[in-house]
């Protein structure tokens, strides 16, 4: 009896003493581990940056690419001729210009075409090379042959616009038109230069037009900009320059397809308040091979970004192919009629460079009285692009001049851009220009409302009035690094150096689910990815489906703020978006405003740092090894931990057994003794 309490009250102590020791233990391994984080950090600064390359995700990785091909670009606009032995150690076969073409080319060959590749974004050195007059495939769908259209057809002028453009590109967008218009009905032919510096779109360029011009006077109009304008308004130059009844804007980088102009002079005839688009086909940026774009309505995301779309519900009930296709906005190419282009407003010229003008435009017309539509039997075939030459930060300009689409034409859904865009309602120190005029035009056609517009023309966006709270999730603790939505391929969300771009976007609705990533648009795209505990470990997933399975989706918060609806962990660093109704953790608008905020602490406690997710109801840990760089370092925290815990154990053992002994041969001797 005395034997087993003794033990007994060993056995407690042990368990009390080993407790505390774990406790103090893991203390001090999260202090040495932090520690040497620090160092670490601080002793090495490019070492992160080095992982950070190796991690970055595929958006990343290709916005990356994209940023180094602008910087190439700007270099070779900058006129620094590249060192010959720098030429040769140029690595061609890398270029995705050679990845169906060019194989049998010389290495000079190479360079050359790789040069003028990365100027104009397509391979202008076969375009050089190509007839200008080369045949195209008809790829309209078959009842289009068997259309007939009136006689009398209003005539139309063509506008081009371009900066830069390789000059074989633009003739044989000239050429294309000539022979594809029927000749009574193509008045004039209008190029806009914006300021181009290339130098063949100069004396060549002129020479040419002259040559045309002796032979039918004044039927190329040339503008040029004495300084660069935007593509935007380059339209709005031309359409200036324009005398015909109606005016076809257009890049300078397309072929017309065999009768495109009559049904679209039809449908204008027949109602001029109708903007018209034709369909896209696309020619290949490396090959210059016509690639069938199936048949598409234009419209766009929250960001505002034009899309395709597939053609409306209505339109496929209807079994006819070459019905016009009612289309939500403008990808960017329309024909208008001269006049009611004027009266509804022409572009935004407060606008800049290029980018969401189309949008704008689109929502316009149908909100003030107009339509819009995609005519299946016009077919134009139009470069893509590799990358666009026209400015440093395309992306900059079109969030700008999407927020003055917002801001004059979308009411309360407003919001849905800024939050797309991920940046704070109010003060987000983005100058987004005057736009009393453009309202003043609103209010002057009397325009309908965006509701109506959704409802009515535009019933596949997604609406998300739902949403309460947008932002990034900020880990408090190592405030750089933010949950991302990880590879686009996988599901598993990891932490990641906070960038502010699209995933890292984290959107929490009252329904109380954690959007991460893009918002999906319409409903044709993939639903949004919900953030999901799957057995206590985090997944992306998409939404309907994880509530349809009855997943663990919901997202409690227990520390409510004063203005919030939602109750917030402090973990979630939370600031006004709009007053009242919103908060955000707003990461981009505050690097943009210059202003910081103090960092709510907590996301990530936990001894030893672990990635624990404490926020809210649920403690969701993130595989250490699925997040890099941070990864590893929990990986080796774990393995010390553990390893501590071998030898505390084995210590505490060693010594268990030491104080056993004595007490072995006192229960010995006093089992003797009894
Ligand atoms: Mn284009």
């Amino acid at each position: 009896m005395v034997c087993t309490r003794k033990t007994k009250t060993l056995v407690s102590t042990c368990v009390i003493l080993s407790g505390m020791t774990n406790i103090i233990c893991l203390l001090y391994v999260g202090w040495v581990t932090n520690y040497i984080a620090s160092v670490y950090v601080r002793g090495q600064e490019p070492a992160p940056d080095k992982k950070l390359e190796e991690d970055k995700g595929d958006t990343l990785k290709i916005i990356e690419r994209l940023d180094h091909l602008e910087n190439v670009i700007k270099q070779h606009i900058q006129e620094a001729p590249a060192k010959p032995e720098e030429a040769e150690a140029e690595p061609f076969t890398d270029s995705s210009l050679f990845a169906h073409w060019g194989q049998e080319l010389s290495p000079e060959g190479r360079r050359v075409a790789l040069k003028q590749f990365q100027y104009y974004g397509y391979n202008a050195y076969l375009s050089d090379r190509l007839p200008l007059d080369r045949p195209l495939p008809d790829l309209r769908p078959s009842g289009c042959r068997n259309l007939s259209f009136p006689d009398s057809l209003p005539e139309v002028s063509i506008v081009f616009i371009f900066v830069n453009e390789a000059l074989s590109v633009l003739l044989r967008s000239i050429h294309s038109a000539i022979e594809r218009t029927p000749p009574h009905l193509l008045k004039e032919i209008i190029l806009v230069d914006d300021n181009s510096s290339n130098e063949e779109l100069k004396e060549k360029l002129t020479e040419y037009v002259d040559k045309v011009n002796s032979q039918k006077p004044g039927f190329i109009k040339v503008v040029r900009h004495s300084k660069q304008e935007g593509l935007i308004r380059s339209r709005v130059s031309g359409w200036r320059a324009a005398t015909a009844p109606v005016v076809a804007l257009f890049d300078a980088h397309v072929e017309f397809n065999v009768g495109w102009a009559e049904p679209v002079l039809t449908r204008i005839k027949e109602n001029r308040k109708r903007i018209i688009s034709p369909s896209f086909d696309n020619i290949k940026y490396d090959n210059f091979e016509i690639e069938e774009y199936p048949l598409a309505a234009q419209g766009f995301d929250w960001e505002l970004w034009c899309r395709y779309l597939n053609p409306p519900k209505a339109w496929w009930k209807l079994e006819n192919s070459t019905a016009p296709i009612r289309s939500p906005a403008l990808i960017g190419c329309f024909i208008v009629d001269r006049q009611y282009f004027q009266e509804i407003g022409l572009l935004d010229e407060g606008m800049e460079v290029y980018g969401g003008e189309n949008v704008e435009l689109g929502i316009r017309v149908w909100q003030c009285g107009g339509s819009v539509e995609v005519l299946p039997c016009s077919r134009i075939a139009h470069i893509e692009r590799a990358h666009k030459p026209y400015t440093e930060d395309l992306t900059a300009h079109v969030r700008r001049n999407a927020l003055r689409v917002a801001e004059v034409w979308m009411d309360e859904f407003k919001s849905h851009v800024y939050m797309a865009w991920n940046i704070p309602q109010e003060d987000s120190g983005i100058d987004i220009g005057d736009i009393t005029a453009r309202k003043a035009l609103r209010k002057q056609l009397q325009c309908k409302t965006f509701r109506w517009y959704l409802v009515s023309v535009y019933p596949e966006m997604r609406m998300y009035s739902d949403i309460i709270a947008y932002g990034v999730l900020q880990n408090s603790l190592k405030t750089d690094l933010c949950l991302d939505q990880g590879p686009d391929t996988e599901n598993v969300p990891i932490m990641y150096i906070c960038h502010g771009m699209t995933p890292q976007n984290v959107y929490y609705t009252s329904s109380q689910q954690i959007h991460v990533g893009i918002l999906s648009p319409t409903v044709d795209d993939d639903d949004n990815r919900c953030l999901v505990d799957v057995n206590s470990r985090p997944r992306l997933i998409e939404c309907s489906y994880a509530k349809a399975k009855r997943m663990k989706l919901h997202w409690q918060f227990s520390q409510v703020t004063a203005r919030a609806r939602a109750q917030w962990q402090p973990c979630w660093k939370t600031r006004s978006v709009a007053s009242g109704a919103r908060e955000g953790m707003e990461e981009r608008g505050r690097r943009e405003t210059g202003s910081s905020e103090a960092v709510a602490p907590g996301c990530f406690s936990g001894i030893c740092r672990s990635p624990t997710m404490c926020c809210g109801s649920r403690v969701l840990t993130i595989d250490p090894c699925d997040i890099g760089f941070e990864g590893v370092y929990y990986c080796c925290c774990f393995t010390i931990m553990i390893l501590l815990l071998y030898l505390i154990f084995r210590y505490k053992e060693t010594e268990a057994q030491r104080g056993e002994s004595p007490v072995q041969s006192l229960t010995a001797r006093g089992g003797a003794g009894i």
